[in-house]
């Protein structure tokens, strides 16, 4: 069987992401939404979905929580390499909990089976305020103090200022971002 790539869209803004990378119709990429039970699962069928944590449970803006979750069950994480893929791609927007919380967790979880690991992120944007900055910040930090291989970082605001006119649509400019992660992927994968 051919070598496959896994790629694990983290949070809502790693769902996006994963929303724009299935229009490429990748033959030799899985796909997976890991969340907590607090979000809506992708409605197609390119996208495996699971969710961490209890019912009723959502990691809400805490990356310490989400972090916990993951570890609890890192036993789920493992079972997705079973597949045996030659390398593995985290995606997620960082300035919340979930995302920001896990990628560290599940990059560290990947390392130790031997497999290449490689983050695909997004700074939050100047109008969501100092508070995500912080908490992207911190978690940018412990991403790239993880086991990971490389870190690929999209500014939202750089990218809105060059890519977006001046008064977008809020639900624009995240999906502005959304394409500018599935991009950064593609380019990885066909470079
Ligand atoms: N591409 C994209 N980015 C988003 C979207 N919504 C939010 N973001 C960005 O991603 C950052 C993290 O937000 P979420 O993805 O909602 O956070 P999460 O990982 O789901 O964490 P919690 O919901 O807090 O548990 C935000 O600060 C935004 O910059 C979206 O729909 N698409
Ligand atoms: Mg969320």
């Amino acid at each position: 069987m051919a070598m496959q790539t896994l790629v694990l869209g983290v949070g809502d803004a790693g769902q996006a992401a994963l929303l724009e990378i299935a229009k490429a119709k990748l033959t030799n990429a899985r796909l997976i939404a890991i969340n907590t039970y607090a979000e809506q699962p992708p409605e197609t069928s390119i996208i495996e979905s699971i969710h961490l944590g209890g019912s009723g449970f959502g990691a809400g803006g805490n990356p310490e929580i989400a972090a916990k979750v993951v570890q609890d069950n890192h036993a789920q994480i493992v079972g997705l390499l079973d597949s045996k893929p030659n390398r593995v791609y985290l995606i997620a927007g960082l300035g919340g909990g979930t995302g920001t919380g896990m990628l560290p967790v599940i990059a560290n979880i990947v390392h130790k089976t031997n497999i290449a690991v490689y983050a695909i992120v997004s700074l939050p944007f100047a109008f969501e305020g100092q508070q995500r900055k912080q908490i992207a910040e911190r978690g940018l930090s412990a991403l790239t103090s993880s086991h990971i291989q490389d870190v690929i970082v999209v500014k939202g605001d750089v990218m809105a200022s060059r890519l977006l006119s001046k008064t977008p649509e809020i639900s624009d400019t995240m999906q502005r971002l959304s394409q500018s992660l599935s991009w950064h992927l593609l380019a990885h994968l066909t470079g």
